[in-house]
């Protein structure tokens, strides 16, 4: 059966858009047309339709991803004789190409360019030129009568059964009058409001709408927020409720920007019940929510589960004191600093994974002296080679070859399940003048010590420059918190949720050891293994730590 890499297809002007939703799972059996992931801009969402039938043996995106035309989804297993929706396997972005995608691109453009004059007079506002639809249906109005508009600004929502797109003005001024309702089909050219033009404020130059979709800050922004995860050593994931595969994780039916709005607050949409038409979410039952926590009429499941500080704060934890709140300017001068974005998103996973996950911490240490000995000697052949072999190096390999004889170490939960997984990315924690984040090294049972290394080097480079993307922190199966460069001798590494498992390893130190007949100075490493209690007992911990230390021990054994 051949295999097949499903494509995205052409997506309009856009250069990039987030991948906010996940759709199927490895596995899956899928039919041609059928929605494999969604993505968005600020202005439209849309679901990314399979070009052909067949079972999905790869997805190659993640949640949180940038996507353009041409961007492989994942390999798909075809059908026998199960030819695409629409055209030949070799055009698969004809193929799959959605009409929606580009409406998305165009809408904007050819809204500006539909009305160009400026004036001062009443101006009929249509639709413009939104692809191969006949018609769609409006879903939501987002002005009213009486309205001052922008250019620019989203006058309704439209839908197909693919995608939902924001119609915007053509010019700014005053509505006058609102030429369709909720549940109208409307067409390019159907009249949509009337607007008072304001003087002199005509039609937006046409280079900053086409412009605007693709650059705007949100449709790279947000679905960072949503990953951007893996920060911290041991904190950081992906939101569960968007998981792929967890079905549940219908998105909400709410347009784009409502969608920002919500994000911007940190409302869990799925949370929220809509009034609007046929159970949108609108912009007052986003605000209604909040107020309704605020007031703590209302907690949100991430309140339930997480317990976060803020709620902590007021008091509002059951069971615990409030949270002490002095004066600190009484005792001294002081001064208030905003936490990073990085601190902000770490912060609250930490907590949570910390609040969540029954934590238990095995101590032990490895004897590296002579893998010490070999990596100084490997750096010292290579010196010229400018790739620096690094002891986690190493200590990624060790963890690779652990996780294999320790499947349940490389397994997240889902439910009542335990999801194994049969690929090894190992996340490493790396210091940023921001925060804590988590790389991933991807497969790394397939790479050897030097590639690891050099990897390695330029995934802490990007992420102290802040250019790491949400692909590079996502994936991971297990992650290694290396405080050696620093010092210590143990700690308590927090679990980076869904993982089970975490390694903190810190400054190894020269200490007598006895060889039975007289101490010997060994270098010795200090491990602390942080692990799941829910999915690994005690002696499973006890052992897995022993290999890994014997691994380090004696490198030799990884290949046995
Ligand atoms: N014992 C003794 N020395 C060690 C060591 C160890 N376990 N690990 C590293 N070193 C040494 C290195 O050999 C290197 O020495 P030289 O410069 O003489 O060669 C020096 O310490 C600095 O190493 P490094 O930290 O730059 O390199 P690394 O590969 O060990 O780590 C990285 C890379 C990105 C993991 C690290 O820079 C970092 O950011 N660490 C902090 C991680 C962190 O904060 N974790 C805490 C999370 S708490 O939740």
């Amino acid at each position: 059966m051949a295999l097949i890499e499903v494509k995205v297809p052409d997506i309009g002007d856009f250069d990039e858009v987030a991948i906010i939703e996940v759709l199927v799972k490895a596995g899956d059996t899928v039919k041609a047309e059928q929605s494999l992931i969604t993505v968005e801009s600020d202005k439209a969402s849309m679901e990314i339709p399979s070009s052909h039938a067949g079972v999905v043996k790869e997805l190659k995106v993640a949640l949180g991803d940038k996507v353009s035309e041409g961007s492989v989804v994942l390999v798909l297993e075809a059908a026998e004789g199960a030819a695409s929706a629409s055209a030949p396997a070799a055009a698969p972005a004809a193929v799959a190409a959605p009409a929606a995608p580009a409406v998305v691109a165009s809408a904007p453009v050819a809204a500006a360019v539909a009305a160009p004059v400026a004036a001062s007079g009443p101006i009929e506002v249509v639709v413009p030129e939104i692809g191969d639809f006949d018609e769609v249906a409006v879903i939501e109005l987002l002005v009213k009568v009486g309205d001052t508009v922008k250019a620019e600004q989203s006058l309704i929502t439209v839908e197909s059964d693919k995608a939902s797109m924001e119609i915007p003005s053509s010019h700014a001024g005053v509505v006058k009058s609102l030429l369709v309702k909720l549940g109208d089909k409307v067409a390019k050219g159907t009249p949509i409001v009337v607007l008072e033009g304001a003087a002199g404020a005509g039609a937006a130059p046409a280079a900053a709408p086409v412009a605007a979709p693709a650059a705007s800050a949100p449709v790279a922004a947000a679905p960072a927020v949503v990953a951007a995860p893996a920060v911290a050593a041991s904190a950081v994931a992906t939101l569960p409720a968007h998981q792929p595969g967890s079905p549940s994780a219908a998105l909400p039916h709410a347009s784009p920007s409502i969608r920002k709005f919500a994000r911007e607050l940190g409302v869990p949409l799925a949370e929220v019940k809509g009034s609007g038409f046929k159970g949108r979410i609108t912009q007052s039952d986003v605000q209604n929510f909040v107020r309704n926590v605020m007031t703590g009429g209302l907690q949100t499941s991430a309140q339930q589960a997480k317990a976060p500080a803020a709620a902590a704060s007021e008091g509002a934890f059951p069971g615990l004191l409030p949270w002490p709140k002095v004066d600190f300017a009484k005792f001294g001068p002081i001064e208030r600093k905003d936490l990073s974005r990085i601190k902000k998103i770490s912060g609250a996973n930490l907590h949570r994974n910390w609040v969540v996950i029954p934590h238990v911490t095995n101590h032990d240490d490895a004897d590296i002296t002579e893998l010490e000995a070999f990596r100084v000697q490997l750096n010292k052949e290579n010196e010229k080679s400018g790739v620096k072999v690094t002891m986690l190096a190493f200590m990624i390999k060790a963890a690779v070859a652990a996780l294999k004889k320790f499947p349940e170490f490389n397994a997240s939960l889902d439910g009542d399940q335990l999801v194994l997984k049969n690929y090894f990315h190992i996340g490493f924690a790396a210091d940023t003048p921001n925060g804590l984040v988590v790389p991933v090294i991807k497969d790394a049972d397939k790479k050897g010590i030097f590639q690891i290394s050099q990897e390695m080097a330029e995934l802490a480079k990007k992420a102290r420059d802040g250019k790491l993307g949400p692909a590079d922190m996502t994936g991971g199966c297990f992650s290694i918190s290396s405080l050696g460069g620093i010092g210590g001798k143990y700690f308590t590494p927090i679990i980076n949720a869904p993982e089970v498992a975490i390694m903190g390893v810190c400054k190894s130190t020269i200490e007598p050891k006895w060889d039975g007949k007289a101490f010997q100075p060994r270098l010795m490493l200090p491990l602390s293994l942080s692990w799941d209690h829910r999915v690994i007992d005690g002696a499973a911990a006890a052992r897995f730590n022993v290999y890994f230390a014997s691994l380090l021990a004696d490198f030799r054994r990884i290949v046995l």
